[in-house]
């Protein structure tokens, strides 16, 4: 099939990468593990899991002329304008995938131990709004160990060394300056959904050692999703690489608890050394083996989001996929809004359930005047109970 072989054309390894020399983020905080030398896990799982990829790499020595974009190239950290290499070009794509970045092949290479990558609760908690009207982010595109579960850890790709990765809150109007520099074997890229810009300049995928820089200023408020959209798209989403960015309207919603809850699927293939590397022939076959919010499984039934009672919680719902939708409904609560577009317009009311479609977002509003425990849930439940679930506790 067109998408296992352009998989197969992107998978390229270089067995001398080591993810511990890595630069400081600006304004994020380190990811929770940085002892990972040598881990290169999820490719040589992904040679495990779809047969024939190990023996294609060969045909990533294919490529096309340089691009001819005129946007800003290869700014950012680590890399300075005009740098490429030869064996570096970048091949448009006519159709709706964007475009893929062929360069240079290495041999395979063995798995590596998980180390000791650590579990830790992804914290929902909106971050405060900046005060600056202008944000400056410069991430790096890493593969990584992450532990999504004491139990389980995945071989991801990642922003900033996490799935997902950081929350973005701004308003509109504010400038958003990103930067993206990739630290990995396989080409990267960010499309943010709170963006209106030409995606093949933009959101163009660059190799290890590269960055693509680009600005933007959101046009509508909401829960908007971000992900790597180099091809193929869903093996890059479902490695991990996804994320919210929040816009605040010109004017501020009532006051609330306020909490980010990005879905996603998980598809895995048995451990090596104790990594699962994601299975794409599961991801195509759209079977997930855990769903989860933030990244974990049920993190939020064992270490509950908690709010007072009297308070107005508000939940940005953005759901990552790759596939599949999220049925948001809190069992023993109901919405008395929900913003189904730019807040504070397209406001439904007295909601129980609201599906927000892989690669949307939308906004949920309750006001918690009943104490107890609410267990918040994907209401399709063969995919809720797949860890898509977790509880509200509301304090007294
Ligand atoms: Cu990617």
């Amino acid at each position: 099939m067109p998408e296992m072989e352009e998989m197969r054309q992107c998978v390229e390894v270089d067995p001398t990468v080591d993810l511990t020399s890595r630069t400081a983020s600006r304004g994020h905080p380190e990811p929770p593990e940085t002892s990972r030398r040598g881990f290169l896990a999820s490719l040589s799982a992904l040679g495990l899991v779809i047969p024939g990829v190990g023996a294609a790499l060969s045909s990533c020595s294919r490529g096309a002329p340089g691009a001819a974009d005129s946007g800003r190239r290869d700014s950012g950290r680590g890399t300075t304008s005009g740098s490429q290499q030869p064996a570096n070009r970048v091949l448009h794509n006519p159709d709706s995938r964007l475009h893929t970045v062929h360069h240079a092949v290495g041999p395979t290479t063995t798995s590596v131990p998980a180390g000791n990558a650590t579990y830790q609760r992804f914290d929902p908690a909106l971050p405060p709004l900046p005060s600056s009207r202008t944000q400056q982010l410069h991430w790096r595109a890493q593969a990584l160990p992450v532990r999504i579960s004491p139990d389980i850890v995945v071989a991801a790709w990642t922003f900033e060394g996490n799935l997902p990765g950081p929350i973005v809150r701004c308003r509109v109007g504010d400038t958003i300056e990103f930067t993206l520099t990739n630290e990995h074997d396989v080409p990267h890229s960010m499309d943010f959904h709170a963006a209106q810009i030409d995606p093949k300049t933009a959101f163009r995928s660059v190799l290890k050692g590269q960055s693509v820089s680009y600005t933007f200023k959101p046009r509508y408020a909401g829960a908007f999703l971000y992900h790597c959209g180099s091809s193929p798209v869903l093996m890059h989403i479902g490695s991990g690489m996804v994320g919210a960015i929040i816009v605040d309207p010109p004017s501020p919603l009532p006051a609330a608890k306020e909490f980010v809850l990005v879905q996603s699927e998980f598809y895995v293939g048995n451990p090596v050394n104790g990594v699962h590397p994601f299975d794409y022939s599961k991801m195509l076959a759209t079977l997930p083996d855990y769903v989860a919010f933030n990244g974990r499984p049920g993190q939020y039934q064992t270490e509950p989001i908690r709010v007072k009672r009297g308070e107005r919680v508000r939940f940005y719902v953005v759901d990552g996929g790759p596939t599949i939708s999220c049925a948001f409904h809190i069992v023993g609560e109901q919405f008395d809004t929900v913003y189904l577009g730019s807040p504070p317009e397209n406001a439904i009311h007295g909601v129980q359930t609201f599906n927000v479609p892989a690669g949307g977002g939308m906004v949920f509003e309750l006001v918690a005047n009943v104490a107890g425990e609410f267990p918040f849930v994907n209401h399709g439940f063969g995919h809720g109970q797949k860890g898509a679930i977790g509880v509200l506790v509301v304090e007294e």
